[in-house]
């Protein structure tokens, strides 16, 4: 099994060495891919030493600060192109913790989508102000909803797809930048009937570097949420109608 493991960065000179270090510790077997937005505090030019010492880390770099979701797409294109078996996605900020990476790929045999989950019985967050917390359980409550998910964490940024998952996916249509690109993934994945298992994680607050966190980030999300979930719910109700007249 070809496993790569793709980190976006932005602004992350002192957290990505740290996880790097721990991840390949942690799951050695796993090459990485590190696709930074061209960040102002060197953290691209830190990647490409990390990739002069190591033959199993690779750099991909992007021009400018273009968002989550996009750096991801790119590491998912490059992974897809080099016959990678399975894609995992991961923060440089320490918040998901490599050790236990392990557990979510001693699943993947079973699904098609591996997500880390804050909130199954068994995950955790450490450190996070209550704010947060309340934001992201509101936040995935109300996008399993309307979305009609059984997901407990849709916006979780930890997971594990098989590369057949990922090539059924029309990246091209994907519009979200933030958080909402994760529930974007997620809904499309249940959408192809495919199966999506949560593992318990324990998620920390970053210790080291900003938040690229913004309102506007879960605004953008809450608004897509909405829009996807009545555009699905009335795409079934005009099948409906149709098949009546
Ligand atoms: N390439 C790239 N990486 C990004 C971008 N925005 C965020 N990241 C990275 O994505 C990961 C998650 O970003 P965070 O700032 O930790 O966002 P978050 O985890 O939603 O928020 P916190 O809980 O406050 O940490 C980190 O590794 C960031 O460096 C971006 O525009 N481009
Ligand atoms: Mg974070």
């Amino acid at each position: 099994m070809k496993i790569l493991t793709i980190i976006p960065t932005y602004d992350e000179i002192d957290a990505l060495p740290v996880t790097v270090r721990r991840l390949r510790a942690a799951v050695p077997e796993s090459d990485v891919l590190i696709v930074d937005d061209n960040s102002p505090d060197g953290t691209g030019q830190l990647a490409e030493r990390m990739h002069a010492d190591d033959d199993q880390i690779h750099v991909l770099h992007r021009t400018a600060k273009n968002g989550l979701g996009g750096a991801y797409i790119a590491g998912f294109r490059w992974g897809l192109e080099r016959g990678y078996d399975v894609l995992v996605e991961l923060d440089a900020d320490g918040s998901h913790q490599p050790e236990q990476l392990p557990e979510l790929l001693a699943v993947i045999d079973e699904a098609h989508l591996v997500i880390g989950s804050r909130w199954v019985p068994g995950g955790s967050v450490v450190n996070w102000p209550i704010h947060r917390e309340i934001i992201s359980r509101l936040g995935s409550l109300y996008s399993r909803t309307l979305l009609g998910l059984k997901v407990r964490d849709i916006t979780a940024g930890f997971r594990a797809f098989r590369a057949e998952t990922l090539q059924e996916i029309d990246f091209d249509t994907i519009e979200s930048v933030g958080y909402g690109f994760q529930v974007d993934m997620t809904f499309r994945v249940a959408r192809h009937g495919r199966v999506i298992r949560e593992v318990p994680i324990t998620f920390k607050e970053r210790e080291l570097g900003d938040s690229k966190m913004s309102g506007d980030i879960v605004l953008e999300a809450m608004a897509n949420v909405t829009k996807w979930g009545l555009g699905a719910r009335l795409a079934k109700l005009q099948k409906r109608w149709g098949r009546r007249s």
